[in-house]
């Protein structure tokens, strides 16, 4: 029954930043496919509010505090994760900032930081699960890119180049350790409705929608900005034995955005 092909039960999932946004809604999706769930995020408020929202949500997690780009924190956290519920068999490396800022004024220090958790961190966390994944006969890697990993746009350089390295450590991981039956696939989600995306999408003062609203609005097939529920379903596709010979690719969750040209302003 190729619906079974999607099921995760007893495998073991780590969702990275995950207390809240994408990364809770995709590891609410791989938890009603069947699969153990543990988050970390970067402090113990953000895990906590983190907890309390698996909670409500009826979900069973482990919550854990980790820095990604922190190398040491996040071997232990692998090990203690080990500990408690057995080898990861599913890593989404879902944790990220973005710093919007005109490239020449932004500091090398900033440019460095968004570089260092949304390229770096992903490698660290890569690095970190795919032994245990070797050793278990296989495993599944999800890096969250993103728009701009295909495009560019005013303010976002770091983040941009962040996530067009991370569409090639995507495939990377894909060449390197295919043959142990990993397979390291991206998700791309379009503009979704976020606290990231928040100041995007703020009312102006006379109760208009913010100019970037408006474009995004204009720039996507769908006519509507994406929702983190929208990518529960790829991202358990990717997850699950259904995407066994799917390896190296981004599936892009955008709405059609990058299929289309925009609707001409009115
Ligand atoms: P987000 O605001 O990007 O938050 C991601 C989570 O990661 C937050 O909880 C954040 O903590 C945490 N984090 C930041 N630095 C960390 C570190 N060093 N170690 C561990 N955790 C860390 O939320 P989002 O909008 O749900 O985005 C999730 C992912 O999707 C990101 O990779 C983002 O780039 C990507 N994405 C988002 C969109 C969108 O439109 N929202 C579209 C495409 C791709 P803090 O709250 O303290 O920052
Ligand atoms: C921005 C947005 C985007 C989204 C996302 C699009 O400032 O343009 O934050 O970067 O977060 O990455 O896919």
């Amino acid at each position: 029954m190729v619906l079974e092909n999607f099921r995760l039960d007893n495998k073991i999932a780590l969702i990275t930043g995950a207390s809240y946004g994408i990364g809770f809604a995709i590891a609410k999706g791989l938890s009603e496919a069947g699969a153990k769930i543990a988050f970390n995020d970067i402090n113990q408020d953000l895990v906590d509010k983190g907890l309390k929202a698996y909670k409500e949500a009826g979900i069973s997690v482990k919550g854990y505090v980790c820095d990604i780009t922190d190398e040491k924190q996040v071997q232990e956290l692998i090990k203690k994760i080990e500990a408690d519920l057995g080898t990861i068999d599913i890593l989404v490396n879902n944790a990220g900032i973005i710093k919007r800022i005109p490239m020449i004024e932004m500091s090398a220090e900033d440019f460095r930081k968004v570089i260092d958790i949304d390229l770096t961190g992903q490698f660290i966390c890569a690095k970190a699960v795919i032994p245990g994944m070797i050793k278990k006969g296989g495993g599944k890697i999800i890096n969250i890119c993103s728009m701009m990993s295909e495009l560019g746009r005013e303010t976002v350089s770091a983040y941009a180049s962040a996530k067009g390295g991370l569409k090639m450590l995507t495939r990377n991981i894909a060449s390197e350790y295919g043959e142990y039956n990993i397979q390291c696939n991206g998700l791309g989600p379009g503009y979704i409705a976020t606290p990231q995306t928040a100041p995007l999408r703020e009312r102006q003062a006379d109760g208009s929608r913010h100019p970037f609203d408006a474009f995004i609005i204009a720039k996507t097939p769908a006519g509507r900005w994406g929702t983190p529920e929208d990518l529960t379903g790829p991202a358990v596709f990717l997850a699950s034995e259904a995407s066994n010979f799917v390896n190296g690719h981004i599936l892009y969750v955008d709405g059609g955005i990058l299929a289309y040209i925009g609707k001409q302003p009115s």
